[in-house]
Order: structure tokens, then C-alpha cells, then sequence
């Protein structure tokens, strides 16, 4: 048995536990962090690929945005087809300045990574049976296998960044949370390709079809999405099955100059909406997708997630540099704030952009469901002051101060 001792445990290495690491390091904050899978494994997830300002802030704030800064593409705007029409998204102009960043999450990881393993920080990869113990006492620790060795890791906080399946959220008894979910009757099935992207901007497409999205990592590298049955599986979707699904979708002008090619990744994720509260229990603090999860629709998850970290990276650097011990009761409160507004955007763009069935239940005859659904969008595309509502939304509210 190995004994550990640390200031903050963090669980997981996704993007929420690697950059909350980074920034707490970068403030004299000795943290440990323990991984289920490999590093290998956690960069072969294709995720998330655009980030709002305030992620990418705190990607320059932990000091590990050189390459970001270099390759990532700026987006002024995004289009929404509907009915084989795009309308576009001028964020730059709607929003005052603001805009976003295209770059993947699988180059944010692994600069993270790189990062940390630059300054030696202390990380356990492939780190097994992980419990939580003591967290509203004050002795908190983590024990788990490593290579076959039983550690015990002590600490003063633990941050939960476990993702939806990991073990910190059930720590929390069940008669303490409130777990707010619902499910949506399709998934996205996501197609990588090394071909140029039909468009130097996002494509969000309704359509008779159903929804589709044409995204990219590079100038040289696309990312697809179409939405399908939650029954289907990925067997079932040959690369021609994708591509021509896709151009029926697409605005005719872009199905016309969509260069398709062999995928390189592609997978189906189903759709949800959750979120746990209260996100703190004792000295453990649910951070990212371990609390909640939203539809992808509106490019929210891992921005949720960044600034949940940018709240508790604020928190523990007052409990250690001022010794401000009562300001961790805030996080909870603060993080649900922004997670309410980005839960509420993504099911919204969602209900927009998909045929969901939700839409139609309370028909007795017709179709009058579906067809609200498209009045809304034809009047919020139409309207500079519907245009803004999206764009302010997409762009990312801005972050609450700890009070
Ligand atoms: P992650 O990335 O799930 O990382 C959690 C880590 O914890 C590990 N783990 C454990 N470790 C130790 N012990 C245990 N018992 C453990 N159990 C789990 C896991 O192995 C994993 O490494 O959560 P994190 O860090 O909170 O990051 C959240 C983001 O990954 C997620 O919100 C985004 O990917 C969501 N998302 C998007 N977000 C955006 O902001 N913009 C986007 O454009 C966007 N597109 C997407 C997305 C998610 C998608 N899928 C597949 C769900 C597109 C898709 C298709
Ligand atoms: C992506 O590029 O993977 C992506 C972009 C925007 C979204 C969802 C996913 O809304």
C-alpha cells in the first residue's frame, strides 16, 4: 500500500480535470490527477470542436494555448439552413467583436498532456477502482490500483471530472441530488474525414431529412454529423451511405460542392440533457460533464465545462493564497447559474434544428408541432433581434465573478 498526499484529487483527465490541474500548478496549487484509461485511449476520443472565448482564455491562462493560438481558426459567423436556404449567423457583428475558435478537443488534450507531463506534475494513468472517502469529513482521500499497487491518495478537495459515467456524482447520496434528464429519440453519427470542408464556416441544416452539420478540425480535415434512429448502428452506415444522406440534407449549393472521401473516425452519440444538483458535496466538487451533459446541438459541452473549472480554479486559489475557506460554499451555485443558461440553449437549438417528436405530442390531428417549430425558425432567422438571441448564446454568456 502506497500513501499519497496532495492538495487537490483530481478524477479524470478530460479536458475539465487536465486544465483545472494546469491552472491550479500554474498557481503554486499541488494537485494529482487519476485516469481510468490511457492517455492513448483519451486522445482517441473525437469530441468537441468549438470553443468559446472564455475556454480559450483559460487555455492561455494555464499557458498552454501556443499551439491553439497558432492553428485554431477564428469563426466570425455560422450559417442555419432551413428549407434549403442559409441564413447566416454574423456572431462578429451581432455579438460587438466577439467570435469563436474552431479547434478539437483531441489538440486540447493533447497539449494539455504535454503540458503536464513537461513540468512533471504527477498524473496515474490506467488508475483502477477509484472510491471517494471522507468527503464531507476532513480528512478526504481517494483510494485506487495502480499496476496492481493499492494507493491511498490524502488531500483537502477532491474535483469530480469524471465525465457522466465516473464515480464521483454517485458519492453524492441519492437523497441529496436532484438529477434533472431527459433523453432525445435520436443520436449523431459523426464521420471524420481528411477532405477540405464544404465551407470555411459551420452549417447547421433542418431539413425534411432531418438535421445535419457540416463542421471541420482544419482547412484539410471535415467533421460531418447527420442525425439518426437511436436503433441504428454504426455498422449500418457505409462512408457512401453518410455522404449521400448528407447531400440530401445539405443546401443543394453545398451538396454540389461537397468533396467526400474515406472516413478516418465515426461513431453515433446518443443525445441527452442532465444535470445533477447540487454540484458540491463537502470537499468534493463535480466539475464538467461528471454534473451535465447537453445535446451538441449548440457547441456547449465542453464551453460548460470550462467554466465550471474557471469558477473552482478561482475558488481554491482564494483558499489557498487567502485562506478564504468559506468561499467554496459558493461554487455550486455560481456553476448551476451558467450550466441553467447553456442547458436551456442547447435543448432549444436542438428542438429548432431536429423533427422531435416533443413538438407533435399534444397534436389531436396534423402536424402542427413540427410546423411551430418551423414558423419559429423562419421568424428568428429573419430578425436581426432573433439572429442576436442566437448569436449571444453561441458565442458564450459571459462568466459570474465569486461574489
Ligand atoms: P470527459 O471528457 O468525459 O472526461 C472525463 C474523464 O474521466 C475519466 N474517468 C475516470 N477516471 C478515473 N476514475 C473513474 N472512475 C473514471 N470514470 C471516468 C474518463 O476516462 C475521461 O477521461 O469529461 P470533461 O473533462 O468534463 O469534458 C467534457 C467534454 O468532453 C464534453 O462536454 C464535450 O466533448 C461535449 N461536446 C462538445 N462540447 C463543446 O463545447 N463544443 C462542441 O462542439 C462539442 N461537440 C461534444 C461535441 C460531445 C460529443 N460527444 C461524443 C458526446 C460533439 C460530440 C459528438
Ligand atoms: C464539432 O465540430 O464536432 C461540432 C461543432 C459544433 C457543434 C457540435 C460539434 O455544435
Amino acid at each position: 500500500m502506497k500513501t499519497l498526499r496532495t492538495q487537490v484529487a483530481i478524477i479524470g483527465a478530460g479536458p475539465s480535470g487536465m486544465l483545472l490541474g494546469q491552472l491550479l500548478a500554474k498557481q503554486g496549487i499541488a494537485n494529482v490527477v487519476l485516469e481510468r484509461v490511457s492517455a492513448t485511449h483519451v486522445l482517441k476520443r473525437i469530441r468537441a470542436g468549438i470553443l468559446e472565448t472564455g475556454m480559450a482564455t483559460l487555455m492561455r491562462e494555464a499557458g498552454v494555448s501556443e499551439r491553439m493560438d497558432a492553428e485554431g481558426l477564428v469563426h466570425d459567423g455560422f450559417a442555419i439552413a432551413h428549407n434549403g436556404h442559409a441564413t447566416r449567423i454574423d456572431l462578429k457583428e451581432l455579438t460587438h467583436g466577439r467570435t469563436v475558435l474552431c479547434y478539437g478537443q483531441v489538440e486540447i488534450s493533447r497539449d494539455l498532456f504535454e503540458a503536464r507531463a513537461a513540468a512533471a506534475l504527477p498524473t496515474y494513468f490506467e488508475a483502477t477502482d477509484v472510491a471517494l472517502h471522507e468527503v464531507t469529513g476532513n480528512s478526504p482521500h481517494v483510494t485506487f490500483l495502480h499496476n496492481g499497487e493499492a494507493h491511498t491518495l490524502h488531500c483537502d478537495y477532491i474535483a469530480g471530472c469524471d465525465g457522466f459515467h465516473g464515480v464521483s456524482r454517485q458519492t453524492i447520496p441519492l437523497r441529496l441530488r436532484t438529477e434533472h434528464e431527459r433523453v432525445y429519440p435520436f443520436g449523431w453519427l459523426g464521420i471524420l474525414s481528411d477532405t477540405p470542408p464544404v465551407s470555411h464556416e459551420l452549417i447547421y441544416c433542418r431539413s425534411q431529412r432531418g438535421f445535419a452539420l457540416a463542421s471541420m478540425r482544419s482547412h484539410s480535415r471535415s467533421r460531418y454529423y447527420i442525425d439518426v434512429a437511436l436503433t441504428d448502428k454504426v455498422e449500418q452506415w457505409s462512408d457512401d451511405a453518410f455522404w449521400t444522406e448528407l447531400k440530401k440534407r445539405l443546401p443543394a449549393e453545398a451538396a454540389a460542392s461537397l468533396i467526400t472521401g474515406a472516413s478516418i473516425e465515426k461513431s453515433i452519440a446518443p443525445l441527452r440533457s442532465f444535470i445533477c444538483e447540487p454540484m458540491q458535496y463537502g470537499r468534493l466538487f463535480l466539475v464538467g460533464d461528471a454534473a451535465h451533459i447537453v445535446p451538441p446541438t449548440g457547441a456547449k459541452g465542453l464551453n460548460l465545462a470550462a467554466s465550471d473549472v474557471s469558477t473552482l480554479y478561482r475558488i481554491l486559489t482564494r483558499v489557498y493564497h487567502d485562506k478564504d475557506y468559506a468561499c467554496t460554499a459558493l461554487y455550486s451555485a455560481i456553476a448551476l447559474r451558467r450550466v441553467w443558461h447553456g442547458e436551456r440553449f442547447s435543448w432549444w437549438m436542438t428542438k429548432l434544428l431536429h423533427n422531435l417528436d416533443e413538438n407533435s405530442m399534444h397534436d389531436h390531428s396534423g402536424d402542427s408541432g413540427r410546423r411551430f417549430t418551423e414558423s419559429e425558425l423562419t421568424y428568428l432567422l429573419g430578425s436581426v433581434a432573433g439572429r442576436t438571441l442566437i448569436a449571444e448564446q453561441y458565442v458564450g454568456l459571459p462568466y459570474e465573478e465569486i461574489g
